[in-house]
C-alpha cells in the first residue's frame, strides 16, 4: 500500500500549481466529558494519501519556486508513559514505514516549516498554500486547516490559500483495484452478519435485539466498525429514513428495513435489506417488495459512465409512475414523490456518502455507489428499500453486493434455515 499512498501524493502534486505548500491534518478526538473524549476518527483525506490513522499528524507537500517537490510528516513524539495508559504513539520509523514518507519531524516544528516556505517565498510571485477548507454546514467548528488558513491570510498576505478538498474528492471517487479488494471485504462481512441477523428474527423481537445481533455476527469476523449507525426500522417506522431508534418491537406480520454495513479498513459497505419478520411475505408486501426491485434492476442494468445521478434517480420515478395506478397508490391526487422522497445513488468509498456528489455528478469508471430505491406506505405499514453497492465500468456496472439475499425467494430460504 506504501506505494499506493506515495503515488497519490505524487500525483496531487502534478496537479497543484507551485511554488506551493499542501498542509493536511489527521484531526483529533473532541473531549466529550470531563477527561472522556469521543472515539477518534481519522480525517478521510489524510488516511487516503499517508495510510495513518492516529491523531495530530501532519503531512506537508512541498513545491517550489523550480518545481521540486519535498514530503514530511510531523508527528507527537514516542511517550514511555503514556505507553503504558493507552498504548504508544507511532514511532517515527514505523510511520516512515506504512506511508512512504521519508522525512519525519516533530510535531511541534510543523508551524515553523510553514512559516519558513512563506517567508523564503515572499517577493518571488504568487504562492499558494493548499488546504481542506470543506464544511459541510454552516457553523461548523474550525479545523486545524481552518485556522492555519486565518493565520495565512492574516500574517502572509502575499499567499493564497486554496481549497484542496475538490481535488482530493475527484481522486477518491475512482477507486483503485487495492481499494476495491478493501471494498469487498466489507461486502463480505456485512454479507454473513445481516444473516446472521435475519436467522435471529422473529415476531415481537425488539429492533435493538436484531441490531445486536448483527453487532455480534461483525464481532465474531474480528470486525467492529460500522460504516455508520445501523438503522433497524419495523413496520410503519421504515418510512423514517434516517430512524436510528431501533428500540421498538416489530409485531407478527410487520417487515423489518435495515440499513447497514461494515468498514473494511474504513472502506465502508452500505446495504439495506426489508424482510418478514415472520419469515413469510404477504401478497401485498410482496408486490410493493418485487416493484422495488424491478426498479433497482433497472437502475443496475443501465448504469453506465456518462450517466447523471439525476438520470439514475429519473429510471427509477419513471417506473413507479407507471406503476403507482395498479399499485392502487394513485388515488386523491397521490404521486410517486409521496411514496419516494429520497434519491437513488451516492458515492461510497472511505466516508459512507463518500464524495459531494450531487444531481448533475457524471458517472466515471472506478467509481462505486450505491442502488437503492424505496418505496414507503407509513398508512399500510410498509416501507422497502433495497440498496447494493455497484461498481461503475466501461460495459455498465458491476453489482458488489451480489452475494446478498435479494428476491423474495432468497429472503424467504433465508428466514426459513432458522433454528
Ligand atoms: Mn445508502
Amino acid at each position: 500500500m506504501k506505494e499506493q499512498y506515495r503515488l497519490r501524493r505524487e500525483r496531487l502534486m502534478e496537479e497543484v500549481q507551485g511554488p506551493c505548500l499542501v498542509c493536511l491534518f489527521s484531526g483529533q478526538a473532541p473531549m466529550r466529558s470531563l477527561d472522556e473524549e469521543y472515539p477518534f476518527s481519522v480525517d478521510r483525506n489524510f488516511y487516503y494519501l499517508t495510510g495513518l490513522e492516529r491523531e495530530n499528524m501532519a503531512l506537508v507537500l512541498e513545491k517550489d519556486v523550480s518545481g521540486r517537490t519535498s514530503q514530511a510528516l510531523y508527528i507527537e513524539p514516542y511517550d514511555e508513559y503514556l505507553a503504558k495508559w493507552v498504548g504508544g504513539r507511532m514511532r517515527p520509523e514505523e510511520a516512515g514505514g506504512i506511508s512512504g514518507v521519508e522525512t519525519v519531524l516533530p510535531l511541534e516544528r510543523h508551524s515553523g516549516s510553514v512559516h519558513r516556505f512563506l517567508d523564503r517565498s515572499r517577493g518571488v510571485g504568487p504562492v499558494r498554500v493548499y488546504l481542506d477548507l470543506w464544511r459541510y454546514k454552516e457553523g461548523q467548528a474550525d479545523t486545524p486547516a481552518h485556522k492555519l488558513a486565518d493565520r495565512i491570510r492574516r500574517e502572509y498576505p502575499y499567499a493564497v490559500v486554496e481549497d484542496v478538498s475538490g481535488r482530493l474528492a475527484a481522486m477518491r471517487c475512482i477507486k483503485s483495484p487495492e481499494e476495491l479488494h478493501r471494498m469487498e471485504k466489507a461486502q463480505k462481512v456485512t454479507h454473513i452478519a445481516l444473516e446472521a441477523m435475519m436467522r435471529h428474527a422473529y415476531p415481537g423481537v425488539n429492533e435493538r435485539e436484531l441490531e445486536g445481533a448483527f453487532d455480534f455476527a461483525l464481532m465474531k469476523q474480528g470486525v467492529r466498525e460500522h460504516a455508520f449507525p445501523s438503522i433497524v426500522a419495523g413496520g410503519a417506522r421504515a418510512a423514517t429514513l434516517h430512524y436510528t431508534g431501533n428500540d421498538q418491537p416489530v409485531r407478527d406480520g410487520e417487515l423489518v428495513l435495515v440499513d447497514l454495513g461494515a468498514a473494511w479498513d474504513h472502506y465502508c459497505a452500505d446495504i439495506s435489506r426489508t424482510f418478514p419478520v415472520n419469515g413469510t411475505f404477504t401478497p401485498r408486501q410482496k408486490e410493493i417488495y418485487n416493484t422495488v426491485l424491478e426498479a433497482q434492476r433497472i437502475v443496475i442494468d443501465r448504469a453506465r459512465p456518462g450517466m447523471t445521478f439525476r438520470d439514475l434517480n429519473g429510471l427509477v420515478k419513471d417506473y413507479y409512475a407507471s406503476r403507482l395506478e395498479d399499485l392502487g397508490l394513485a388515488a386523491g391526487g397521490k404521486t410517486v414523490d409521496d411514496y419516494y422522497y429520497h434519491s437513488v445513488s451516492h458515492s461510497l468509498g472511505l466516508d459512507t456518502h463518500d464524495l459531494r456528489t450531487d444531481r448533475q455528478s457524471v458517472l466515471s469508471p472506478g467509481m462505486v455507489i450505491t442502488a437503492e430505491p424505496g418505496l414507503y406506505i407509513p398508512e399500510e405499514g410498509i416501507g422497502v428499500r433495497i440498496e447494493d453497492d455497484i461498481l461503475i465500468t466501461e460495459a455498465g456496472a458491476v453489482n458488489l453486493s451480489l452475494a446478498f439475499p435479494r428476491t423474495v425467494e432468497e429472503i424467504e430460504a433465508v428466514m426459513a434455515s432458522r433454528g
